[in-house]
This record gives C-alpha cells, sequence and structure tokens, in this order.
C-alpha cells in the first residue's frame, strides 16, 4: 500500500510537556514518525509518496473558522503579549463560567484548549495542517479506487474536536479524511479508532450524524485520558443515535479480552455496511507504552490487522498515538502487513 508522508512533521517540535506537575520533553516527538516511515522502508510496504496540497477548504468542513484562525496565530499572538515561553493554557471556560470568547491569546488559549499538555510552538500549526494534507490525500487515493493507504502523519488528531485542540492534537485528520471521502462519493463512511485514547473530537464532530459510524476500543476514561469522553451511554444525538460505539477497557487489558472488543467493533462497522473504513492507528495500546495501559505484544498488531483486512472495505489508516518509540515503527506497520495478508 501506498504511503503518504510529508517531513513538515518535524516542525512540530514542542520542548515542553505538562505532565506529572513538571514540563517534559514532549512523548508526541518527531522521532515517532521517522521511526515508522524507516520501518515503512525497511519491509518495503510500497511507495511513500508527499502529499497534494488541499488548502483550508476540507479542514473547514469539520472545523471551526475562529478556531483554525485561532490556531494559525497563535504563536505570533503570544510572542507578541510578551510571553517567553512555550503557548500552555492556564484557564477554562468551566461549570457555570462564561462561555464569550476572549479577545486576549491567554483568554483564547483557554477557550478552544481541552487540555494543558500540548504547548503551541513556531510551526506547530504548519505541521498541523500539512498533516491534514497527508490525511486529504491518503483519502484521495481510498477515493479513486486504491483497496488502502497509510497516512503518515503528525501531529495526531483524534482528541480535536471541532474547535478544540488538546491532547498532542490540533485538527483532525481522520475526521477531514472521513468528510473528504462523504463529500466525494462515499455515501457511509466508519470510523474504527484503536488508539488507547479515546478520540474524543471525533466521537464530537459527527455525533449527531448517521452517516458517519464512529466506534472506538480505549481505555477505561474514568482512568484514563480524556476522562471526560468516551463513556459506554455515549451512543450519539438525534439523527446520530446508534451511530456512536465506545467499547471502553479497564488499565491492564490484554490482547484476548482487546480482540473480542475488536470483534464486536467490527460486527458493529459490518451491519453499517460503510463505502468506506478510516482506521484512527494508535499503537499506544502496546505493553511498553510509557503513558498508556494495555498490554498488545508486537505480534497481536499483525493479528488485528488481518481481522481489519476481513471486512474487505477500502481503508484508510490514519497515523495517532504510540509512544514506545523504538518499537512504534514494527507496531504499525506489523498492523498494515497483517492487514495486506488478510
Ligand atoms: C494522545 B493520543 C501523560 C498524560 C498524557 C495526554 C495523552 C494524549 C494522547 N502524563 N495525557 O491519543 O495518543
Ligand atoms: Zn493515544
Amino acid at each position: 500500500m501506498i504511503t503518504v508522508f510529508s517531513q513538515q512533521h518535524l516542525l512540530r517540535d514542542a520542548r515542553t510537556e505538562l505532565s506529572g506537575g513538571q514540563l517534559i520533553s514532549p512523548h508526541e516527538c518527531p522521532q515517532r514518525a521517522q521511526m515508522v516511515l524507516e520501518r515503512v522502508r525497511a519491509v518495503g510496504l510500497g511507495e511513500v509518496k508527499a502529499p497534494q496540497r488541499f488548502g483550508l477548504e476540507p479542514v473547514l468542513r469539520v472545523h471551526d473558522a475562529g478556531f483554525v484562525d485561532f490556531l494559525s496565530t497563535a504563536w505570533a499572538d503570544w510572542v507578541a503579549a510578551g510571553n517567553r515561553g512555550e503557548a500552555i493554557p492556564d484557564c477554562w471556560p468551566a461549570r457555570r463560567m462564561s462561555q464569550h470568547r476572549p479577545t486576549g491569546i491567554a483568554g483564547r488559549l483557554g477557550f478552544y484548549a481541552m487540555a494543558a499538555e500540548t504547548s503551541i510552538t513556531a510551526g506547530s500549526w504548519e505541521a498541523a495542517a500539512a498533516a491534514a494534507d497527508v490525511a486529504l490525500s491518503g483519502a484521495s487515493l481510498i477515493g479513486g479506487g486504491a483497496r488502502a493507504a497509510f497516512a503518515l502523519c503528525r501531529p495526531p488528531g483524534h482528541h480535536a474536536a471541532r474547535d478544540l485542540f488538546g491532547g498532542y492534537c490540533f485538527l483532525n485528520n481522520a475526521a477531514i479524511a472521513a468528510q473528504h471521502l462523504r463529500d466525494h462519493g462515499a455515501a457511509r463512511v466508519a470510523i474504527l479508532d484503536v488508539d488507547f485514547h479515546h478520540g474524543n473530537g471525533t466521537q464530537d464532530i459527527f455525533y449527531d450524524r448517521s452517516d458517519v459510524l464512529y466506534v472506538s476500543l480505549h481505555g477505561d476514561p474514568s482512568e484514563e485520558f480524556p476522562y471526560f469522553s468516551g463513556y459506554a451511554d455515549e451512543t450519539g444525538s438525534g439523527a446520530g443515535q446508534g451511530y456512536t460505539l465506545n467499547l471502553p477497557l479497564p488499565p491492564g487489558t490484554a490482547f484476548g479480552t482487546w480482540r473480542s472488543a475488536l470483534d464486536a467493533a467490527l460486527g458493529r462497522i459490518r451491519a453499517f455496511s460503510a463505502d468506506a473504513l478510516v482506521v484512527s492507528l494508535g499503537v499506544d495500546t502496546f505493553a511498553g507504552d510509557p503513558i498508556s495501559s494495555f498490554k498488545l505484544q508486537s505480534a497481536d498488531f499483525t493479528t488485528y490487522g488481518a481481522m481489519i483486512g476481513g471486512c474487505a472495505l477500502p481503508t484508510l489508516f490514519v497515523f495517532e498515538g504510540g509512544y514506545a518509540v523504538a518499537e512504534i515503527g514494527v507496531n504499525a506497520v506489523n498492523v498494515l502487513n497483517g492487514f495486506e495478508d488478510a
């Protein structure tokens, strides 16, 4: 399968991540994508192509214009306001507070943030926009008849909602790709999110719609980030009722339990009779992941790739999380190889 990849991801290279009361070196680092690219080449997965440029139009099909404007100017505004470190929100529109959008940069940071670990830096916007182009290029390969494609993008996207960034995410690459498929002939698109974390942003974007199914396996939010989304009783609203399926799993879940949940997820996807499948491919379910608590082994990624291949749908893999950097390439590419051998 073709891999779409842009060197522009290197522009997202923050110095800080707020974690455990300290500013640490971010888990979501440039080396992640480089390791996956290296593995794609080592196993000869297929051609590696640069993305086309799509501009902001397909991004604005999913994201709020004020939010996109904020992301594209936040770093310049933060520096102009005299701040010396990276841009980190520190105040939110919490319960019973006003939902007015402030004018100053510190207020707008809190207004558009869903978490505080995702420092905004010089180049973050440019990298996020390139990641969206990578996902869109992958979507157009699938739309054009390819059986599968791999959008090797970073920063990741599934925590980014219509007007929220955080959880290492700025633009929702998978959602932008799914909407692009909808806009170019696919009547029904299924999204399968196998990242360890719940994709609150993707769920939110399609929550009231029946044309895009969102199915996720993830760490139980009562214990795991993003804490306030991903519960089993979130099933969609209005016309979208029944078109969100959350399968939260306890910390420590190993492959036996995880694959049963994947079977249930794939059953729902088959019943939906989608025209295309977008997989939010996070490999932070790996036993060695430093911020997650599932127990998958590297060989398990091959096994579940084949299970996804059994759906026989045109499939776009969009890269999300995975922070065990030494094993990230093997784990991600095992999924793709398993899929192709199915
Ligand atoms: C992004 B994706 C670690 C807490 C981490 C943010 C996790 C973002 C995960 N001290 N909180 O879903 O892989
Ligand atoms: Zn994750």
